[in-house]
């Protein structure tokens, strides 16, 4: 490939660990808000966070997009086949270092380069995990979550577990064995699944119905695989509403979670909430996160954002404070994240080609949330909203409201009490006020 930027190629050696140096500190290479030892309520801001560096985005990618080539060369590129993955391997725990990040997450070819056939693949990603172990084990960096890459080779052109051809669900269900051994040999947290072609474009060609009874079948063979070979991670779902496909079958927290239901796979399953994924669906991340955790489904995030006038994932750091502290917000009313953490499925721009840029990025990110969670620790606290919302339904808590929520009122009685009640009086719901007391949290912090 060729790269036209002149940049000097650096590699990490000459790049020490980032610091936590105060808002003050005009150092780039600084942290101004995350202080992985800072004590926020009863946990410290590395055990609230749990953040974890994507492979994919970070030691991967590089540039390409679909109007050229890759603009970045980092010091690796020079290898090719199992040699880059090897450099790769070496240069992403160098980076996690640097950055003093606990978890990383992978897809299975990201680690590792297909081969010639199935069995040629695995023994390459063998070969890559064993050394990923060692390193795991020096570094004390864990694995957050693996998942398998369906989507990038041509055979899943169709899909994967819902694809219209019954070769292919065979080669993903191996693909995904496979994923499901790395985890446990890995002590992967959880085990995503994306579904990166699991979806459809026109229904003329589509039996809507036997794809998802395929996808419901194919995560019950995978549930059961974890059980009888003993892993025991979280397993994850990623809700996404389009792109690849144009009609994506995971499309929000709410689709993905009647799904899981109605296929009987809700008590396997929990949600891995992606801030982008959810812009692109219509709704907020915080609505995301607020569907899942309401169910009990709020496993862990993909920390991005998308930009506001692009109407497609651009999976940018996280930087928009609103963002990581209502995000941040709920996931403390929802008690943590469990197993899961704060995943930065986020690239740098293509125009951000050095390698400086990955770690002002992931500073720019890691202090966006350091910064959310110190002020919805504070919201929370303080119970600003909390007091409001009570107030709010007070009317459910003694009379007719209170039959209404204890399930004893019926529409006999409802409109026995409408015909004495029908003078009402609604409250101002004081959107810009509440909006405002947000905003001096956020500056007074
Ligand atoms: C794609 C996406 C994936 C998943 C893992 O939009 O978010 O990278 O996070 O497959
Ligand atoms: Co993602």
């Amino acid at each position: 490939m060729v790269k036209s930027n002149l940049q000097s190629i650096r590699n990490l050696d000459g790049i020490s660990k980032i610091q936590y140096e105060g808002k003050q500190s005009t150092n780039p290479l600084a942290f101004k808000h995350y202080d992985p030892n800072e004590v926020i309520g009863d946990k410290t801001m590395k055990e609230h966070l749990r953040f974890s560096i994507a492979y994919w985005h970070t030691l991967t990618a590089d540039g390409t997009d679909m109007f050229g080539t890759g603009t970045m060369q980092r010091s690796w590129d020079s290898y090719s086949g199992m040699d880059l993955a090897k450099a790769r391997l070496d240069a992403a725990f160098q980076l996690f270092d640097r950055l003093d990040v606990p978890y990383f997450s992978f897809h299975d070819r990201d680690i590792a380069p297909e081969g010639d056939s199935l069995q040629e693949t695995n023994q390459q990603l063998d070969l890559i995990v064993g050394r990923m172990k060692d390193y795991m084990k020096d570094s004390q960096v864990k694995l957050l979550w693996n998942t398998a890459n369906m989507f990038k080779h041509p055979r899943f052109v169709h899909g994967a577990a819902t694809s219209c051809h019954a070769d292919v669900f065979a080669y993903a269900a191996a693909q995904v064995k496979k994923g499901i051994e790395t985890a446990k040999e890995l002590d992967a947290e959880n085990y995503v699944f994306w579904g990166g072609r699991e979806g459809y474009d026109t229904l003329l060609n589509t039996d809507m119905k036997r794809e998802l009874d395929h996808l419901a079948t194919f995560l019950h063979m995978a549930v059961d695989y974890a059980k009888e070979i003993g892993y025991t991670g979280q397993m994850l779902i990623e809700p996404k509403p389009k792109e690849p496909t144009t009609h994506q079958y995971d499309t929000d927290a709410a689709t993905t979670i009647a799904f899981l239901k109605q296929y009987g796979l809700d008590q396997h399953f929990k949600l891995n909430i992606e801030a982008n994924h959810a812009t692109l669906a219509g709704h907020t991340f915080e609505h995301e996160l607020r569907v899942a955790s309401i169910h009990g489904l709020l496993g862990s995030v993909d920390a991005n954002q998308g930009h506001p006038l692009l109407g497609w994932d651009t999976d940018e750091f996280p930087t928009d404070l609103y963002a990581t502290t209502l995000a941040m917000y709920e996931i403390l009313k929802n008690g943590g994240l469990g197993t899961g953490g704060l995943n930065f499925d986020a690239k740098v721009r293509r125009a951000s080609f050095d390698l400086e840029d990955l770690l002002y990025a992931h500073i720019a990110g890691m202090d966006a949330f350091a910064k959310g969670l110190r002020v919805a620790h504070r919201l929370i606290e303080n119970r600003v909203f909390e007091d409001v919302i009570k107030h709010r339904y007070r009317s459910f808590s003694e009379g007719i409201g209170r039959d209404i929520s204890e399930g004893k009122a019926n529409f006999h009685t409802l409109e026995e009490y409408a015909l004495k009640h029908s003078v009402m009086r609604n409250e101002s719901g004081r959107e810009e006020q509440l909006k405002a007391r947000l905003n001096q949290y956020l500056l007074e912090d």
